[in-house]
């Protein structure tokens, strides 16, 4: 780890209630998709690593689920890593979707948040008008947080990045080169292609089921020209598993295709993917089962 005293870093958690677009800041920040994103609640299920190296200044943002009233195992998995992410961080990035507005859980978020190293981003400023997103600042002055600590943006468009991006870099304390400057994140691949293929099912598929979608990657190989993944969607009901096959084959046949060109994007190199389906009942509340796939404890950074 290089270190020379004029380096700054640190590591910024990107907390907030679910689908207010964490993720989607997280990507636009390290200019790459590394975290899934979907128009449902509740995407993100573990904490995601991002990289952003700017000369002598490195940012370690950590995306985590969105905060909600969890009614699974699962759930309460990601409630914790939420919190746990924002131990010992250096700035604690507290997102609102403007269109959504200051609701009740934002309230009770936040008044778990230290005001110390807090910055507020009010997101998806490109639905709605300037007076709704100050009435936003209004009731965040309420809860002493003043103009200076509160950033308007729009994660998807890209609009106030850069301004967000300067407030975190000043409040950035002296500190190591964590990783080398060409990083965006340290999850593994075989984390991030089981993630692309549930955003795939979040995508095509409705209602309860993608919530109900684990994945597991059995196997990857290389050779020199291909890189095969193969993998297994688990899911709750054998009605689930009808769904998710489709007609003849044809609704994993779409997400298997659609994730294939999303890791054909990371590896930068042509994939082979073979994706079967399985049933676990009620997986979510399985301890077994959530330890397979990773939604554990231990495995939180
Ligand atoms: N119009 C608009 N849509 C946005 C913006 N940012 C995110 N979105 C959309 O909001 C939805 C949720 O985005 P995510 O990034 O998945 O939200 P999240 O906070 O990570 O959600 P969870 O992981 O479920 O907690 C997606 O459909 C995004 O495209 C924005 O600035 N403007
Ligand atoms: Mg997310």
């Amino acid at each position: 780890m290089e270190y020379s005293g004029s380096f700054k870093s640190g590591f910024i958690s990107i907390l907030g209630s679910p689908n207010v677009g964490k993720s989607t800041l997280l990507n636009s920040f390290v200019g790459q998709k590394i975290s899934i994103v979907s128009n449902k609640a509740q995407t993100t299920r573990n904490k995601i690593i991002g990289v952003l190296t700017r000369g002598d200044r490195q940012m370690i943002f950590i995306d985590t689920p969105g905060i909600h009233d969890p009614r699974t195992k699962l759930g309460e998995y990601m409630v914790d890593a939420a919190y746990s992410a924002n131990r010992d961080v250096d700035v604690t990035l507290f997102m609102i979707d403007s269109k959504a507005g200051f609701g009740e859980r934002d309230q009770e978020i936040l008044s778990k948040l230290s005001k110390s190293y807090l910055l507020v981003a009010v997101n998806k400023t490109d639905l709605v008008s300037r007076e709704d997103v100050e009435k936003i600042h209004g009731r965040l002055h309420g809860f002493s947080i003043d103009e200076e600590h509160i950033v308007d943006i729009s994660a998807l468009y890209g609009t106030g990045i850069y301004d967000l991006e300067n407030r975190i870099m000043e409040m950035l304390p002296e500190g190591p080169k964590y990783y080398p400057e060409d990083t965006v994140t340290d999850m593994p691949e075989k984390f991030i292609c089981a993630e692309f293929i549930r955003e795939k099912a979040l995508y095509f598929l409705r209602d309860e089921i993608p919530h109900g979608i684990g994945i597991e990657i059995e196997k990857v190989t290389e050779t020199d020209e291909l890189i095969s993944v193969y993998a297994v969607i688990i899911c709750e009901k054998s009605s689930h598993k009808g769904i998710i096959i489709g007609r003849n084959g044809s609704m994993l046949k779409r997400i298997a295709s659609e994730s294939r060109k999303d890791m054909e994007m990371l590896f930068g190199t042509k994939v082979y993917l073979e994706v079967f389906v399985k049933v676990k009942d009620d997986w979510r509340n399985s301890n077994f089962m959530l330890k397979e796939l990773g939604y554990r404890k231990e495995d939180n950074i």
